[in-house]
Formats: structure tokens, sequence, C-alpha cells
């Protein structure tokens, strides 16, 4: 982003994209932990409006066999769909749309509705996985384990044209950082595909500042700017307990702040999301606290 434009901070309370139930009530933790306040004395003028509506009760779809529907599909392209339309009149409008999630089968809407807008995004997708599943690499018919692959054009069609059109992202402008969990089909993806992926193991080598550059360089290559896709289990479980699928030897506090802030400092970032923080699992609030402080570290938030 470039100078502090007006932000529109949009919930999406759905979670029947994850395995389990809870992070539908992230995004009003994330506003109470105090994001509103500190945007604003970051200098930003903030609008929220209503919460996208997110289906929360669907019918248990039993046990997933590979190949089958990803589970809750209809509610997933409802909501997904609704998203897009939203993220599309908060940039007519001129605005910087900020999601609040919800579990990260969202980020499906969002890249649709920049996508629209936009001639081309690249991504950074900071995570402990690499969401690139399909109904047939699936061990568990999550759609948040889909996201990023559908966003690519890959996958069960139902997803890969929400929107109406695919694909809304090229694998030579996406970036995974974070990554120590990867399916079988996940890993054949990256490398069929040619995804950039910043595993555990180059953060270690390389350093975060330089895995960051790097992926603000592949992102931005060609492209109009870039989405940071934030899921809140890309951080170390003692950071975040507050995750559906924690994965020990995660992103460190420090290393997180500074990657924002290295992104802040690029002002080549067009739109922003937090997913996968569940209330449910945690005390006091601590995964909320840290996703509203890792939200302003990006949006310009400085010690000095
Ligand atoms: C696994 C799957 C996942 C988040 C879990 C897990 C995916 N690869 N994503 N938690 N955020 O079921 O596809
Ligand atoms: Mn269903
Ligand atoms: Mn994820
Ligand atoms: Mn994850």
């Amino acid at each position: 982003m470039r100078g502090k434009p007006e932000l529109s901070i949009l919930r999406v309370p759905f979670d029947l994209g994850a395995g389990r139930k809870g992070v539908r009530r992230g995004p009003d933790a994330i506003l109470q932990a105090g994001l509103e306040r500190k945007l604003r004395q970051l200098g930003y003028s903030c609008e929220l409006p209503d919460p996208v509506p997110a289906p929360s009760t669907a019918k248990e779809s039993g046990v997933f066999v590979p190949q089958a529907e990803p589970r809750h599909l209809n509610e997933a392209v409802k909501v997904n769909e609704a998203l897009a339309v939203q993220i599309k009149d908060v940039l007519e409008r001129g605005r910087f749309p900020l999601v609040l999630g919800g579990d990260h089968s969202i980020a499906i809407g969002t890249l649709a509705g920049l996508a629209q807008h936009y001639r081309s995004i690249g991504v950074i997708w900071f995570d402990a996985h690499a969401d690139l599943n399909t109904p047939d690499t699936s061990p568990s018919g999550n759609i948040h384990g889909m996201s990023l692959a559908a966003s690519l054009g890959i996958g069960h069609h139902r997803l890969t044209r929400i929107g109406g059109f695919l694909p809304k992202i090229r694998p030579q402008h996406t970036v995974i950082i974070g990554a120590r969990q990867l399916d079988p089909g996940e890993k054949e993806l990256i490398r069929a595909e040619g995804v950039t992926c910043f595993t555990m193991h180059e953060i270690d080598l390389m350093g975060i500042a330089r895995v960051t550059e790097e992926a603000v360089r592949i992102a931005t290559a060609g492209t109009d700017g870039l989405h940071v896709s934030f899921d809140i289990d890309s951080l170390d479980p003692l950071e975040a307990p507050g995750t559906g699928t924690p994965v020990k030897g995660g992103i460190s506090y420090r290393e997180a702040h500074l990657a924002l802030e290295l992104l802040y400092e690029a002002g080549s970032v067009l739109s922003a999301e937090m997913v996968e923080v569940n209330p449910a699992l945690e005390r006091d609030n601590q995964t909320a606290r840290l996703a509203a402080e890792l939200i302003s570290s990006l949006l310009g938030q400085r010690i000095l």
C-alpha cells in the first residue's frame, strides 16, 4: 500500500471449511483485541460493514473418502461468492480490504474479488500448510486445505469458478511462507506448477528478512501488487495456540512481525486477510490479540 488508504474491515464468520468449529468467532475476537483503535492510531479511517452472511450450520457430511465432494461445498461457494462481491465493491470505492476470517477457505472469495478489479495480482500465503489439495488429494475433504489450489484454477469446478472465471492468480506470482506440513499431492503440485514455497527450512537457512524480500520480488514481478493471506497457524503454537491445526516448529513472534513490517515498507500490498483464529481453543484471547498486533505491523506500526 502507499500512503494511508481508507480501510474496510470485512468480517467473514465462516468455519465450515475447517475440520473444527469455532473460527467463526475469529473476527469479533480480533476486533475485541482493539484492532480498530490500533488502526486509527496509525492514522487510518476504518469502516466496518455488516459481516458477510455466512451459513453456520450444516448437516454433517460424514466420513470423507478421497474424490468425493468437498465437505460443505454449497455453503463455501455461497459465502465466497458473497465475499467476492463485497471485495469488488470495496475496491471500486477506492478502499483497502482487510478481511477477518473465518477459516482459510474464504481466501477463494477474497482473491475472486481482487482478480476482478486488478489486471494481475501476486499472493504471499503465510501458512504451516500449503492449502494446495484437490478433492483427489485431500486427506480430509476440508475446503480450507484446498483454497490456494482453487484460486490457481485447480480442483473442484465449483470452487475454481467462484466469481465466474478462473484462475484468480498464477503460480509464478504465488509464494508460500512458513510451510511445515505438506500432503503428498501438495508437494507434487508445488513442483509441477512452479509455486514458490519457503518452508521453515528456508526461513531457518536464509532468515525471514531475505525470504520476505524474495517473496515480494516474486509476487510483484509483472503484477499490480500483492495480497497477503495470513493463516495464524503459520506462527509457532507457543505464540498462537488458538487455532485448529497447530503444527510445532513455526514462525516466531519476531519473525512474523519483521516479515509484516518489511511488507509494509515494500509498499506493494493491495489487500490482506487474517484467518484461522479460533477463540474457542485458547485462553485470554492471546491469539486474537497477536493477530491484531500483526495486522498493525503490516499496516505500518513501528516500535519507534
Ligand atoms: C490438510 C488438509 C489445513 C489449515 C489445516 C490440512 C489443511 N493439509 N489448513 N489447517 N489452515 O486437510 O488438507
Ligand atoms: Mn454441507
Ligand atoms: Mn491455511
Ligand atoms: Mn494452516
